[in-house]
Formats: structure tokens, sequence, C-alpha cells
């Protein structure tokens, strides 16, 4: 196993386990609602989001139990957007993470309150004092996971998303819509660290430039994954984006120019680290992660 794969697996089980205690127990009148969040957020995934959240406080010495907390709840604020953009009105998806997804094993306005669910914990779980001593860094972070997750940046590059099918979207258009749908996430997730840990501004500034560069080599993979991968090892459907039209990076540029676009962006993002020294490693290999990923 090589030392990002071993470093992703340790950081997955960590969260995992988080989630796992943040997460309420399955029980009383409002049961279902609590057996398809446990089902959303439990049930693998790679978990990109919460290792950069990990990694990146390791910079800063953030204690591991306040790295954990936001990293399980960056996860669960991605576990909605997977439960809703799966819904029949959005992507009509069956399969999510190589098992039926939460409305196929539940049904719909179970899976409707899941995500409403999990988005609103996040956000009890940033809050909470047990996330950070100072209430000034908890704002931060609250502020910094609304304006991520809310019309700026995921909702709103999801409604762009939605009204751009069959629609002919410049690269400018396209890089706006990914910046905000997926990278606003993954930007929350790089800068999380740096907040915890109230780095200084030359620190959070190289990280917003690593962050950007990851976020568009992360869709464009993604994007390719849709052209080439399969169902195997994705876990979820591919050639959904072709069947329906949509604008996406490969769609305009090709798969070999899409393909050397994301080496140069993952090279790119990995050079913004240069002055965390050695301390940046895992960083920058999870930049090469992002695009040679199979699933
Ligand atoms: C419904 C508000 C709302 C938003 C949905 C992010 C998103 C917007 C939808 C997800 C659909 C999708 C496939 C987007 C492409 C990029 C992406 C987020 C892929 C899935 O993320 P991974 O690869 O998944 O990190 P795992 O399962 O490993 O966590």
């Amino acid at each position: 196993m090589s030392s990002i794969d071993a470093a992703l697996t340790e950081v997955a089980t960590a969260v995992t386990n988080t989630l796992d205690r943040l997460l309420p127990a399955p029980v009383g009148a409002e049961k279902r609602v609590i057996e398809a969040m446990r089902y959303a957020c439990l049930g693998g995934g790679k978990r990109i989001r919460p290792f950069l959240v990990v990694a990146g406080s390791r910079l800063f010495d953030v204690h591991e139990e306040s790295s954990h907390r936001v990293a399980a709840a960056i996860e669960m604020v991605h576990c909605y957007s997977l439960v809703h953009d799966d819904l029949p009105a959005m992507d009509d998806s069956d399969l999510r993470r190589g098992r039926a997804t939460v409305h196929k094993k539940f049904d719909e306005a179970t899976a409707v309150l899941a995500g409403d669910g999990l988005l609103t914990l996040a956000f009890e779980v940033v809050g909470d004092a047990a996330t950070h001593e100072n209430p000034a860094v908890r704002t931060e972070l609250v502020l910094a996971l609304a304006k991520a997750a809310g019309v700026a940046g995921m909702v709103g590059g999801q409604m762009i998303d939605l009204e751009a099918e069959h629609a002919r979207l410049d690269i400018g258009a396209i890089t706006r819509l990914q910046r905000m749908k997926t990278g606003a996430l993954i930007a929350f997730s790089c800068s999380a660290g740096a907040i915890l840990g109230q780095a200084s501004e030359q620190a959070r500034h190289a990280l917003v430039n690593y962050a950007h560069d990851l976020g568009l080599a992360f869709q464009i993979a993604d994007d390719l994954l849709d052209y080439v991968g399969n169902e195997a090892t994705t876990g979820k459907p591919v050639g959904a984006d072709q069947e329906a039209g949509k604008a996406t990076f490969v769609a305009l540029l090709g798969i070999d120019r899409a393909r050397e676009q994301a080496q140069l962006l993952a090279r790119q993002a990995a050079g913004h680290l240069d002055l965390f020294g050695e301390k940046a490693d895992l960083l920058r290999a999870m930049a090469h992660f992002v695009v040679d990923r199979k699933h």
C-alpha cells in the first residue's frame, strides 16, 4: 500500500468512528430518519474532504479531536449533497458507493429529511464548544462552511449545473460552475486546519491557492471517470454526464487534453505548498491521488 493510501485509510477509519459517535443512535419514533442518516454517512466513500481537514490541521499542530470533528462535519455536508443529488428530482440515481442510494433503500421523503438532518447536524458539530475552545474560531468555521455549502458555493453551483443541461457553456463558465459545486467544499476542507490553528495570512493564502487547483483537478478527474471509468470500480453509474449532454471539461477539451490539464493542475497545487516543507507531503500526495484515482 502506498503512503497516501495508508494515510487515507487511517483518516477514513478515525473519521468514520467520529461520525459514528456524533450521529444519534437510531431510537425513538424518529428512528427511520436517523437510520437513513447513518446509512448515508457510514457506508464507504473515499473521505477525501475529511483527509484534507486532518492533513491541513497537522500543518498547524491542531488537536486531533478538533480536526476530527470538523472532518466529520464536512463529510456530513458532502453526504447530504450526495443523498439529495441522487433523488429522482435531480440525478435519479439508484447506486452510490456500490450500494442502493438512500431513497431506494428507504424512500424519497426519508432521503430529503436525512439530507436536511445531516446538513443541520454538521453546523451543530462545528458550533459546539468541543470543536474549539475559542468562540471566534468556531464562528469563523461556521461562516466559512455556510458560504461553501450555500448559494455562493455548492447549492448555487448545483443550480447552475441543473440549468446548464444541453446548454453550451464555455470553459470559463464550466470552471465557475465547478468551483462552486465541488470546489467550495474542497476549499473549506483545505482551509479548516488553518482556521483551527489560527494560522498566518501567508499560510492561509497558500492553502487557498492549493485548494483552487486541487478542486479543478478533482473535477476533471471526476468527469474523466464518467467517460472512461466503470461501475464496478466507481460504485456509481457511469456515462450519465454524456447521456444528459452535460457541459463537462471532457466534453469541451476531449479526453487527452483533459488528462493533461488535470496532471498540470495537480503539479501546480503541490507547488503552492513550498512554504510548509516536508510537513505538507501528504497534501502534495493527495493532489496526485485525486487525478490518478480509479473511483
Ligand atoms: C444537492 C445541494 C446539492 C448539491 C449536489 C456535489 C453535488 C452537488 C453533487 C454530487 C454529484 C457529483 C457526482 C458531483 C461530482 C463531484 C463529486 C462531488 C463526486 C463525489 O465525490 P467523491 O468522489 O465521493 O469524493 P465519495 O463517495 O468518495 O465520498
